[in-house]
């Protein structure tokens, strides 16, 4: 084995967003574009020098050919070993549990999550830290500066290792031992669900479930827990294979791009429970007899009934949400006298508050839940969470959701996303509201009153570190909400989105309609952003 010192320039374009770097699978393939990204890893991140290296991705169009440069690299930059998922496959979830399970030093996953895939679809890198969580950003800070400043990397002139088989391999001074990519992650899931409830459940002849793994990397999963272990009918996971290009679909669980799914709970013998899970696994999306439950109330549901199931049997010590995400959480919060925290969007604020053993549950409403189990959010843990309860409670998903609104009140919830449009434009309309926001307060919107208006700003209680300027919210004074922000996953222009709820205590008033209750809040929203005029959309692209 020979190692090269491969000279390179800087990409200015290589700071990560919400979730790693994600761009075009193009902007990938260009000449050293992948490598400065992961030499600049290796360079910022001491202890994988002789360490252990968690590789995996969500099998995406460009995976194979990813997971073998850095394997050169790795044994170039003197990584002592690297666990490899079988066919270069690990969800993010999977990727978490095998960091914290082996202690290794990290892991690079490589996912652009709910984004389609294919040659000219989306790729996507990140860095995990050794807690297997996604990398705080005074760690992406880092390794973005070091993408300014690189001139080479090192990679070696070996072929590669055939990552199909199991077992290990040694590539130079570095082993490289090729996982399965379940197992760990099958056996965590059983420590934490009663799997013979579940078991039970699936063998009564009275329940049916469909899983739609989107022909993404949850497919090999959902088969074995779901179909193997628990004994749900062959033919429960749909779009079980997972493909490069994830069958020409867009691989995100909602209620557009999860129609089939969605279909099967509706109309004629409609099945009793459906869930879905994106990209890379660690989305989800619940579904019951003709009824959505929205990724808000799911997480306040399960805050609610943890104790019912064995992993949280103790009780939980307190809940975190992402900003946008619904105050469902923070009504059972309330109740049970434990602290509900609001994050910025990105799963990576949570990262110190589960360490630090201040929250157990945590969520957002971009359909991510999860727990102090791994640190990530993960897909296939919320379905089997709600499995568990459905096992125990014996009622319908909607039963349990309308006695959930009975008792805490229904946060009306939705959220418009206004995709691929002029950046410019979209960032000219934040700083628009920006500067209108001490104007804001005590204005009369449609019989609303603006109570507090802002731009969220996070101290993490943890570090202390502040992360500014994380969203425009509009608070008004019956507790309902509007919030502005841009996404940060997108690769093509701007999205917009624009999350909206409304707070509903009456049990009277618990069945309407949520875009007819919504209905007002989105033209207010309209009108303090001028969303129409400036960025010459009639109507949101996609609404969850
Ligand atoms: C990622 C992050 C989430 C975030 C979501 C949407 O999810 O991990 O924390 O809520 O993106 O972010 P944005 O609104 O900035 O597009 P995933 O599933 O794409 O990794």
């Amino acid at each position: 084995m020979n190692i090269e010192q491969i000279q390179t320039h800087p990409f200015p374009d290589q700071r990560p967003g919400t979730s790693g770097l994600r761009k075009k699978v193009r902007v990938f393939q260009q000449d050293h574009y992948l490598e400065n990204f992961v030499q600049s890893i290796f360079d910022t991140q001491p202890d994988l020098r002789g360490g252990t290296l968690v590789l995996g991705g969500d099998g995406r169009y460009h995976n194979r050919e990813a997971i073998q440069t850095i394997l050169r690299m790795a044994a170039a930059n003197g990584i002592g070993r690297v666990l490899v998922g079988q066919g270069g496959i690990l969800s993010t979830p999977a990727a978490s549990c095998v960091i914290r399970k082996y202690r290794t030093q990290g892991g690079i996953i490589l996912s652009a999550s709910h984004n389609p895939g294919g040659p000219d679809g989306d790729f996507g890198i990140k860095f995990n830290t050794a807690n297997g969580g996604p990398a705080p950003e005074k760690v992406t800070e880092a390794i973005y500066r070091r993408t300014r400043e690189i001139d080479s990397y090192r990679i070696t002139d070996d072929e590669g290792i055939d990552i199909d088989q199991a077992g290990t391999h040694t590539l130079g001074e570095t082993t490289v031992e090729v996982i399965d990519p379940v197992r760990d992650y099958a056996a965590l899931m059983r420590e934490l669900f009663d799997f013979d409830a579940i078991h039970q459940l699936f063998n009564s002849g009275l329940f049916r479930m469909r899983f739609d793994a989107m022909h993404a990397v949850t497919g090999p999963y959902a088969v074995e827990i779901l179909e193997r272990i628990l004994g749900a009918e062959p033919g429960t996971v749909i779009n079980g294979e997972p493909k490069e290009d994830f069958g020409g679909g867009h691989p995100d669980p909602n209620l557009v791009h999860a129609h089939e799914l969605v279909d099967l709970t509706h109309g004629f013998d409609p099945v009793d429970f459906g869930a879905a899970s994106d990209g890379d696994g660690d989305r989800n999306m619940i579904l019951g007899k003709e009824f959505f439950v929205t990724p808000s109330d799911s997480l306040a549901i399960l805050a609610a009934n943890a104790h019912r199931v064995p992993g949280y049997r103790n009780g939980i010590v307190g809940i975190a949400r992402s900003m946008p995400t619904s105050q469902a959480a923070d009504r059972v919060a309330d109740a049970l006298g434990i602290d509900c925290y609001e994050t910025p969007t990105g799963w990576k604020f949570f990262g110190n508050l589960l360490d630090a053993r201040r929250i157990t549950l945590c969520g957002e409403e971009s359909f991510g839940t999860g727990s102090d189990h791994v640190r990530e959010k993960d897909g296939l843990w919320a379905v089997l969470f709600w499995l568990n309860l459905l096992a125990i409670l014996q009622q319908p998903v909607a039963t349990i959701v309308r006695d959930h609104w009975r008792r805490y009140g229904r946060n009306y919830y939705t959220r418009h996303d206004y995709e691929g449009v002029d950046k410019a434009a979209a960032e000219e309309l934040i700083q628009q509201l920006r500067f209108s926001l001490q104007e804001l307060p005590g204005q009369e919107f449609e019989g609303r009153i603006v109570d507090y208006a802002d731009d969220f700003a996070y101290t993490d209680p943890v570090d202390g570190s502040v992360s500014a300027n994380q969203g425009i919210r509009i608070g008004f004074r019956d507790g309902s909400r509007i919030v502005f922000r841009l996404s940060g996953t997108g690769t093509e222009g701007a999205t917009l989105r624009v999350y909206l709820e409304a707070f509903e205590a009456d049990p009277s008033r618990h069945d309407l309609e949520p875009a007819e209750v919504l209905a007002p809040l989105v033209r207010i929203a309209d009108r303090v952003a001028g969303i129409r005029h400036r960025l010459g959309r009639e109507r949101a692209d996609v609404i969850t």
